[in-house]
């Protein structure tokens, strides 16, 4: 019998000196971030995890954004070396609380990668070829994961922070995608394309046969609820404020 595991970590106080790329800078509401935040991990709870919450880091300003620290696979976990040099002192912490269930391998300079960038569908890693992440980490990843069975496909990705920032797997047979950041036919599957005013909507959180949704995209929602799809929409639009989304903030494993 296994459980889903939700690796979380607690918005840290210096959130509002966050990295930005493609925003500008606005005022964050901090204790409206944290509340947010727990409604989050609430979220995961209901569709079935186990939410392990890490304590704040309070020089750390992005790591709450636990996905981009590291890609989990089945039977092992690769730490990454995140592209934005004021992220790498969040990952230790992270090989820390992933040592007790996955064998460990990590990304070793000059490479960068961040975890935004991976998207795994079946055996195939496809990473995004993005401001963060670079051909020599991806080579490095290929080797870590070759010998379990899987994949790694390198896709072009453009106008946005990472590749999941631009499609995410909806179910088994379809993917979410913006097409003006990515090829929305690069991913063997079927699609369904964000709502033209949304460009950001394409972030979704698979799990439990559900998906956990930003409120802020109301449009996309209407378009999964028609497709079929399950939603629980979870508020997060002052981490959105962070260029942070939903599956930016888990990391999710079975133990
Ligand atoms: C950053 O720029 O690194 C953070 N402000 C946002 C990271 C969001 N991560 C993600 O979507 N995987």
């Amino acid at each position: 019998m296994t459980t889903t595991l939700a690796l979380t970590r607690a918005v840290s106080r210096s959130l509002s000196r966050c990295e930005l790329t493609h925003l500008a800078r606005r005022p964050i509401d901090l204790d409206r971030a944290r509340a947010q935040h727990h409604a989050y991990e609430q979220a995961l709870s209901a569709l079935g995890a186990r939410v392990v919450s890490l304590p704040e880091e309070p020089d750390l300003p992005d790591s709450v954004f636990v996905e981009d620290t590291a890609i989990v696979l089945d039977d092992v976990a690769v730490i990454t070396r995140p592209g934005a040099e004021s992220r790498r002192l969040e990952t230790p912490t992270i090989a820390r609380a992933l040592a007790p269930y996955r064998a460990l391998c990590t990304i070793e300079p000059p490479g960068t990668i961040d975890g935004g960038d991976v998207l795994r569908i079946g055996s195939t890693l496809f990473v995004g070829r993005s401001g963060r992440t670079e051909p020599q980490a991806i080579s490095q990843l290929r080797e870590h994961v070759a010998p379990h069975g899987i994949t790694v496909v390198a896709v072009a990705v453009k106008g946005c922070l990472h590749l999941k920032s631009a499609v995410t797997q909806i179910d088994e047979d379809r993917v979410l995608v913006n097409p003006a950041w990515v090829n929305p036919g690069d991913f063997g599957l079927a699609w369904i394309e964000v709502d033209p005013d949304e460009s950001s909507a394409a972030n979704a959180l698979r799990l439990g046969g559900s998906l956990l949704y930003p409120a802020s995209y109301p449009r996309t929602r209407e378009r999964l609820s028609r497709a079929g799809l399950t939603v629980l929409s979870v508020d997060v639009s002052e981490l959105e404020k962070a260029e942070g989304a939903v599956t930016c903030c888990s990391l999710v494993l079975q133990v």
